[in-house]
């Protein structure tokens, strides 16, 4: 297999290319009255929430959720907190790791925070940066199966940590109006209060541009179904977004020396999120290759999610044996996967040569899921090759970077002709005049 048809199994359809599912088609095709793209119905219901606001919104919740929403239910109350913790779904267990991966997750992100900064130039003066949360930020969050506390925490603690005064919560109600309660429970403890029970396109156009209820934000952060990334690709501009996310990935470069059953354990861990996932190994190994094939086939039949993964890797599972490491490596590059374990001798020396890639695993003991809970870093990364381009999501994400000049009068004086010079070069005299009022020339 060449690297480029690796490449392109990694490469999705562009999103608003993909085609929904029969069954999903028949729904929104009856919603609208007409044949109608993905794309098209997300334009449409984020053009009808911009314009009518709570209206447009209740309207599409009622018809997709199945759930009335009013200006007095659509937030999470102080009661339904309780209920959620009340009802002791989340076991102790749960939250005591959950508190513990909190606390390593927190940790990793304030160790990222950038730092605003000033630095000395000729005559006093003096230039920097500051970096400043954005006042506020959405985060959603998928419903049903998908609704993965582990999110919750990734996302809402790197705003936390960058200062984001106003975090909120979108979250889709289930049938009964309710929001999971392992994603209340999780918000809580991370201190985020204010959620509101809304899914779908009508809840990143609520977020993107207010309504009566619900207070429009300046960046919108999470992943979601093909809906949602669209609606998140049609309000870019009006806030600003994480990125595009599409199903998981999973790459594994591997020697001689790697253990096939963690290999292969490995790649089923992204093969069981979803029927659309990648899940590749490349090795330059015939014995691991060979060892790894049989060890799916095994530990497969034995997971109780064996459907999606069974699927996921008949469609986008491969096992490459390649000629040799360099071989790895540029196939790897040419990827640009979400997540890339490297697993051989020395991982360290392959590690350098990566360009492309969302997140690394270096060794036997760095499985891909210590990063989905556990280690620190984020796990919202980018997906479908957008590594040559996105970055992990990250304290950064949360913030913006201004810049910072401070002239004394000789400094100004210094640089007086050059400025001017410039300026009428551009035929701006008024430009021009701002530096020779103060240096009088
Ligand atoms: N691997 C997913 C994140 C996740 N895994 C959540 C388990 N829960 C992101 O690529
Ligand atoms: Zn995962």
């Amino acid at each position: 297999m060449s690297a480029a048809e690796i490449a392109a199994l990694m490469k999705k359809k562009a999103f608003d290319e993909v085609e929904l599912s029969p069954r999903i088609q028949a729904g929104t095709d009856a919603m609208f009255g007409r044949h109608m793209t993905a794309a098209q119905v997300v334009d449409q219901i984020v053009a009808d929430v911009r314009k009518n606001g709570d209206e447009s919104l209740f309207y599409y919740t009622k018809l997709i959720d199945r759930v009335e929403l009013t200006p007095e239910n659509i937030r999470v109350t102080e009661e339904e907190f309780a209920e959620a913790e009340a009802e002791a779904i989340v076991k102790p267990e749960v939250k005591a790791a959950l508190e513990r991966a909190i606390a390593n997750v927190m940790k990793f992100h304030e160790e990222q925070m950038p730092k605003t900064w000033l630095t000395n130039r000729p005559y006093g003066s003096l230039l920097g940066q500051k970096v400043t949360p954005v006042d506020s930020v959405g985060i959603y969050v998928p419903g049903g199966t998908a609704a993965y506390p582990s999110s919750v925490m990734m996302n809402a603690c790197p705003a936390k940590v960058a200062g984001v005064p106003r975090i909120v919560m979108a979250v889709p109600p289930g049938k009964d109006g309710k929001v999971n309660p392992n994603v209340l429970v999780t918000a809580k403890l991370i201190g985020v209060t204010e959620i509101y029970k809304m899914g779908g396109a009508q809840a990143i156009a609520a977020l993107a541009f207010g309504t009566a209820t619900v207070p429009k934000v300046e960046k919108i952060t999470g992943p979601g179904n093909i809906f949602v990334t669209l609606a998140k690709k049609a309000v870019i501009g009006h806030v600003d977004i994480d990125m595009l996310a599409g199903p998981s990935e999973i790459l594994i470069v591997a020697d001689d020396s790697a253990n096939p059953t963690y290999l292969a354990a490995d790649l089923l861990s992204q093969a069981e999120h979803d029927p659309l996932a990648c899940a590749i190994l490349i090795t330059d190994s015939e014995r691991v290759a060979n060892a790894v094939g049989e060890e799916i086939e095994v530990q497969l039949a034995q997971l109780p999610r064996k459907e999606i993964a069974g699927t996921s890797l008949q469609q986008a599972g491969k096992i490459v044996l390649a000629k040799d490491m360099p071989t790895v490596i540029e196939m790897a590059n040419l990827s640009a996967p979400e997540h890339l374990e490297i697993m051989t001798k020395a991982p360290f020396e392959i590690m350098p040569y990566i360009r492309n890639a969302g997140a690394m695993f270096l060794g036997a003991y760095s499985p891909e899921p210590l990063g989905d809970y556990y280690a620190g870093p984020n796990h919202v990364l980018p997906t479908g090759g957008t590594a040559k381009f996105y970055s992990v999501l990250n304290v950064e994400t949360f913030m913006k970077k201004t810049s910072i000049i401070a002239y004394t009068a000789p400094a100004l004086m210094a640089a007086a002709d050059d400025i001017i010079t410039l300026a009428e070069a551009e035929g701006l005299q008024a430009h021009a005049n701002a530096i020779r009022k103060r240096v009088g020339k």
